[in-house]
């Protein structure tokens, strides 16, 4: 039995997170999405919005869990007895902080693995900053996220009054 972690901000989740979360959920036989609720950082979206709108858009996935957490991923992954942590790589930049980090949490319990998947070709571009900088001009980002984030995202633009 393999369980997997796929940690994250998700703020807000786009279609490059939802097609890794869809590759790593037929590697595994259990996959849980990790949610992280950082205190030092203000989200647009408050870590129970993001747990809502990622649970509602992987609702098919029948071996998913959509799970929030604080503190250090490792001690996240040690509770949960999870095997491997998964993280998605999209381009070079991507490389060297997602190496420190997988060789940290390494160092830190070295029962547990890193692995990557590679961004498919069409979210190479793609990330959550991307999106809300195009949101916060009004663009459209259909291409980018699912209805319900994109709603979700409106709802966020004019409760701010912007
Ligand atoms: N295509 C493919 N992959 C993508 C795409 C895309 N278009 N967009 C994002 N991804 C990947 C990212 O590369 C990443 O692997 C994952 O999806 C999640 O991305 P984000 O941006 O939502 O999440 P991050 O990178 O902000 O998550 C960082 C963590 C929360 C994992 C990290 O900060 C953490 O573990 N914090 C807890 C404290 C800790 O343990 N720190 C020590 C580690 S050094």
């Amino acid at each position: 039995m393999l369980r997997g972690i796929y940690p994250g901000s998700f703020d807000p989740v786009t279609f490059g997170h939802l097609d890794i979360i869809r590759r790593s959920a037929k590697m595994v036989d259990e996959l849980i999405v990790g949610v992280l609720n950082n205190k030092a950082k203000i989200p647009l979206f408050s870590v129970n919005e993001r747990v809502k709108m990622l649970s509602e858009v992987t609702k098919e996935i029948p071996n998913l869990q959509i799970v929030p957490f604080e503190g250090l991923l490792v001690e996240f992954a040690r509770e949960r007895e999870a095997d491997i942590i998964i993280r998605g790589l999209r381009a070079i930049t991507d490389f060297e902080y997602e190496l420190q980090m997988a060789q940290t949490n390494h160092k830190l319990a070295d029962e547990i693995e890193t692995i990557f998947l590679n961004t498919s070709l069409e979210y190479s571009y793609l990330s959550s900053t991307t999106v809300k900088e195009v949101a916060s001009f009004g663009g459209d980002i259909s291409q980018f996220v699912p209805t319900l984030v994109m709603d979700m995202m409106k709802e966020k633009r004019n409760t701010k009054g912007e």
